[in-house]
């Protein structure tokens, strides 16, 4: 009789089939990449910018399924992993301008072969903590063995300076054993609100620099 617990039993066998199940995640992140690395050359050839900084991505480690199962309340099985997590596997894009983050998610989203699950726009609706980000939960298809699956992915997608102030409030809630003192949590929440503002002030100068460049062009 196995007498381990579930949680045992379910790392044992993500250990197991570790590389069986990473392959499908790591496939569905190179697809979602390759779309997006379209998209960006696509778009600095006609705008002559880039609107991608960088793209980075991540399978969910063992110890960090384990714990979302446990602090959703889902029961301890693979099936849950596949049913019920949208963020095994993820990519996070840092984009220059908060324009870019919306035009790339209209161009993903008009793809036939990607299905948009879920989408949450902490952009427009903040986190009370000030955290910003554009999520994306997707499906692409996959093929193993001739069948076809679909595999979800997480997409995060902010600004540069989103994603600066989401690493280090990571680090600072990290390092600090998730304190919740009031007076640091409005801190992080003001330096969040000043970003933003900054992020808007950049796209609005970018603007006004383009439109003076085209002024001059006409008059030249
Ligand atoms: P990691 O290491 O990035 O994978 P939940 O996933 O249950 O916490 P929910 O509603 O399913 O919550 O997901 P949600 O709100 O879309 O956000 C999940 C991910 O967004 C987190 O993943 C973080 O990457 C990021 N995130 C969300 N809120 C914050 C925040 O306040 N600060 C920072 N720095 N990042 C945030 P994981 O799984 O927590 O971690």
């Amino acid at each position: 009789m196995d007498t381990k617990e579930p949680s045992e039993a379910l790392q044992d066998y993500l250990q197991k089939h570790h590389n069986e199940m990473t392959k499908r995640y790591e496939a569905a992140i190179r697809e979602v990449y390759t779309k997006l690395v379209v998209l960006k050359d696509d778009f600095s050839t006609l705008k002559k910018r880039d609107c991608i900084s960088m793209i980075q991505s991540r399978i969910k480690s063992d110890a960090s399924i384990l714990e979302k199962l446990t602090r959703k309340g889902l029961p301890i099985q693979l099936d849950s992993i596949h049913s019920k997590l949208d963020d095994i596997a993820g990519i996070r894009v840092v984009c220059k301008f908060i324009d870019d983050i919306y035009m790339l998610v209209e161009k993903l989203s008009a793809q036939g072969d990607l299905v948009v699950i879920e989408t949450k726009d902490y952009i427009k609706n903040p986190k009370p903590n000030g955290y910003r980000s554009y999520h994306m939960v997707v499906e692409v298809p996959i093929f193993f063995e001739g069948v076809k699956e679909y595999v979800r992915v997480e997409i995060q997608m902010r600004t540069v300076a989103m994603d600066f102030w989401a690493s280090l409030e990571h680090d600072i809630k990290y390092k600090k054993d998730s304190c919740e003192c009031e007076d640091i949590v409005e801190e992080l929440k003001s330096c969040a609100d000043t970003i933003a503002t900054a992020d808007q002030r950049m796209m609005e100068l970018r603007d006004r620099v383009l439109n003076k460049r085209l002024q001059y062009q006409q008059n030249a």
